[in-house]
């Protein structure tokens, strides 16, 4: 892969003395100059509201905004730009689903069938839409390789499920998650699919029609973009049945004192002025991201974690969890000491110039079931590299030593 590290201004900064080990691209990547470049010119050139004016910024801004759906779409392999939703991100995404779609296709009784490894914003927005209608939860278990089988899905599965949300990588484990299998065993009986691909979307090439899901939920800031802007993905079809979620300027066709009716998929669902420098701003980076190949940092990032694997099973007393194989994670791993807290490991590399995260992450239910600690998490991307990976590797021992 070529060197893209140049292309990340920030990556020449140093932390306390030390350079910058941005080993925390889980939580959120940095930005290319690509990307960065292309808002600042949406603001120098361009800055006009969207689907409004008649005058030329705005037919321009319009340009670009839909423009940047359109790279979206192909980005993801939808069927077309109006299955693309901008949302906040990834978590607004899943509540929009959880709050409309299911009143309307679910009903007392019925069960959403999630999985253990879950983050937060793929549990609670099913647990509240669940108690609105009395619907239940169940959950799919990872087995001891933190893997979700088919087996273990097909258990899980009977009549009354309708509908499995469940993520395409876990933030925690790293796994990739079977969702074509999952999803044409969802289908044969009329199970929808929603998958929270948060995880995923920086990672794997991504096609949500070989995939078979019905809704794809992703974020900007992971996937090199900038914060503050997502993606929901869902069918047309599903769409055009959706009540929309919010109500105001700009989703509609007509409007009269008494009611209202609704413009077209998707404008329908993104009411008030939108984030229009933040989807020009993701559309960059998809962009960026296609001209490296998503092959490409799938490959680099696999070398990576056997490398890490390698090196971090040499360290006494550590617990990695997660896949053993290198080529069944994200770029991710996890692992956690039992005499030592997950923050003072983080603390001391942060005194290195390291950058890892430690805690929870979000996934408290996954943690409490394995019965394990908070656990501190190594999370690269496509800059990243060994020599980096060798100053972790370094930093961890020299935390081991002082603590314990
Ligand atoms: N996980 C992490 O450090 P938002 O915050 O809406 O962009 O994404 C939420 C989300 C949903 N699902 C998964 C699997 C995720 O990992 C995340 C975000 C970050 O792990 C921040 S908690």
């Amino acid at each position: 892969m070529k060197d893209v590290r140049k292309d990340f201004p920030i990556l020449n900064r140093t932390v306390n003395g030390s350079p910058l080990i941005y080993l925390d691209n889980a939580a959120t990547s940095q930005k290319p100059k690509e990307v960065v470049d292309k808002i600042v010119e949406y603001y120098y050139k361009y800055n006009s509201n969207v689907h409004r004016g008649i005058h030329t910024l705005s037919e321009e801004s319009t340009e670009m905004y839909e423009g940047a759906r359109k790279l979206i779409s192909d980005f993801i392999g939808a069927d077309n730009p109006r299955e693309i939703l901008f949302t906040k991100g990834t978590t607004e995404s899943l509540n929009r689903i959880a709050e409309r779609w299911v009143p309307a296709n679910l009903k007392r009784g019925d069960v959403i069938l999630l999985s253990d490894l879950e983050h937060h914003s793929n549990i609670i927005p099913w647990q509240k839409a669940a108690e609105r209608i009395g619907a239940e939860i169940n959950y799919i278990n990872t087995d001891d390789n933190g893997e979700i089988t088919i087996e273990e899905v097909k258990k899980k599965i009977n009549d009354k499920v309708k509908l499995i949300s469940i993520s395409h990588a876990s933030n925690v484990l790293g796994t990739i998650v079977p969702i074509k299998e999952i999803c044409k065993l969802a289908h044969d009986k009329d199970i929808y699919v929603c998958v929270d691909g948060a995880q995923a979307a920086p990672h794997l090439k991504i096609n949500v029609q070989s995939l078979g899901c019905d809704f794809y939920a992703f974020s900007s800031h992971k996937m090199l973009g900038p914060m503050g802007v997502g993606v929901l993905w869902a069918k047309e079809k599903i769409l055009k049945e959706l009540e929309p979620y919010e109500y105001g300027g700009g989703m509609v066709d007509e409007v009269s004192f008494k009611n209202a009716a609704w413009a077209e998929i998707p404008i329908r669902f993104e009411a008030g002025t939108p984030n229009v420098s933040g989807a020009v701003g993701l559309g960059a980076a998809v962009t960026y991201l296609s001209n490296i190949g998503m092959d490409n940092i799938r490959n680099h990032e696999i070398e990576l974690s056997k490398y890490l694997l390698e090196g971090l099973k040499e360290i006494k007393g550590i617990n990695i969890i997660g896949p053993r194989e290198a080529d069944k994670r994200t770029g991710l791993v996890s692992f956690y000491f039992l005499n030592i807290h997950s923050h003072d490991i983080a603390s001391v590399l942060n005194t290195l110039g390291i950058a890892v995260r430690s805690g929870y992450h979000c996934a408290m239910p996954l943690h409490n079931k394995l019965n394990i600690p908070s656990t501190v998490r190594v999370s690269y991307y496509l800059y990243n590299t060994k020599e980096e990976l060798n100053t972790l590797l370094n930093g961890i021992k020299k935390a081991v030593d002082i603590l314990s």
